[in-house]
């Protein structure tokens, strides 16, 4: 199968599993795990914070740093499109009692600092208080987008001056940073916290890391244990981690060239336009104009008796995710598959 779901269907290589094999491990709830304790001060290095939290996935690493943050009725502001308000199952409001303030993300995933400003509450006896700003970067509903330096700059200083903390979802922050051509300790140099993903395109098969303040990531673990996420011999899974920050980081570039490369191909094909100015990094995202009587569901399912795994976003509109796994071959055998089914499925 070409799996163009998600960067998140990554398989570990045989060198990052052989990584795994022969880590070695201790007790990481006693923090006695010195692959763990590895990985986290790398991380926390990389990220150029004080220190690092490895965790079991991204949607973690989001909630407990909002936890680490926020009493229950506190407000965070985060973006309408986010990752944190539309797939993380309400975690924030169901577990911690936090109330997510929404605004408009722009197409570029930024927020507009005139929303914000206006949307952090005062002093008044009536309203919650604002504790907190969480961006998204790179933006997945956004189209993959990098969100510049200079924004992250300016939300942070803006964070600083109103006394809230700014936490980046940073999921794909590696692939920010490389579009962007800047170091990722740049890029969250006036963020508080940032959460990242070595099971996205970085190809570990589980783990996220949280980096941030030194007394922040101490109430971040004892939350972390909180939600049950207190793992044991986790340096197994944490030497996948060290694996793929160290081989996987750069090749994220080639990447994006496929992503390029499939767009520019399934853009000539009548009836396929791309959408949300794709390709921003490595993900693809389509709009197609279907014959009557036709259906996204029908296509799909030929793509999959073709081989083709395919992302779903609505009902005209598809996302293709390019990863470790996918490589030129690939590029051009899905280029040819949509255009021999391009005839049977959509307008020309
Ligand atoms: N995103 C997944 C799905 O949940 C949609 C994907 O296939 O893109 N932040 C961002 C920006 C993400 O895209 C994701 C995963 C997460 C956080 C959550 O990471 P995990 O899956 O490790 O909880």
């Amino acid at each position: 199968m070409i799996d163009l779901r998600s960067d998140t269907v990554t398989l570990p290589t045989d060198d990052m599993r052989k990584a795994m094999a022969s880590a070695i491990v201790g007790d990481d709830v006693y923090q006695e795990d010195p692959t763990v304790i590895e990985l986290e001060k790398m991380s926390a290095e990389i990220m150029g914070k004080e220190a690092g939290l490895f965790l079991s996935s991204g949607t973690m690493g989001n909630l407990v740093a909002i936890l680490a943050n926020c009493q229950r009725g506190d407000e965070v502001i985060m973006g309408d499109q986010s990752h944190t308000f539309h797939y993380e199952v309400g975690g924030v409001a169901a577990l911690g009692g936090v109330m997510p303030h929404t605004l408009p993300n722009q197409p570029d995933g930024t927020i507009l600092i005139d929303h914000i400003l206006y949307a952090i509450r005062g002093e008044d006896i009536h309203e919650q208080t604002t504790k907190m700003i969480v961006l998204e970067n790179t933006h997945n509903r956004c189209g993959g987008v990098a969100v510049s330096k200079a924004y992250l700059d300016q939300v942070g200083e803006l964070a600083r001056n109103h006394h809230l903390s700014l936490h980046i979802d940073g999921a794909r922050i590696f692939n920010a940073a490389i579009k962007l051509k800047v170091e990722v300790k740049e890029l969250v140099e006036k963020v508080d916290s940032v959460t990242f993903c070595l099971s996205k395109g970085l190809g570990a098969p589980v783990g996220s890391v949280l980096c941030g303040p030194t007394d922040f990531i101490l109430r971040a673990r004892k939350i972390r244990k909180q939600l049950g996420g207190g793992m044991r011999q986790a340096g197994i899974i944490a030497a996948g981690g060290i694996y793929a920050l160290t081989h996987h980081i750069d090749r994220l570039v080639d990447d994006h060239q496929r992503a390029i490369e499939l767009a520019n191909g399934l853009k000539e094909i009548p009836g396929i336009h791309l959408h949300l100015k794709s390709p921003q990094t490595n993900m693809v995202f389509l709009k197609l104009d279907f014959q009557n009587q036709k259906s996204i569901d029908q296509l799909h399912e030929r793509l999959r008796s073709n081989g083709i795994l395919v992302g779903l976003t609505g009902s005209s509109t598809m996302r293709l995710v390019t990863h470790l796994d996918i490589n030129d071959n690939d590029i051009k055998k899905i280029i040819h598959c949509f255009s021999e089914l391009s005839q049977e499925f959509l307008m020309s």
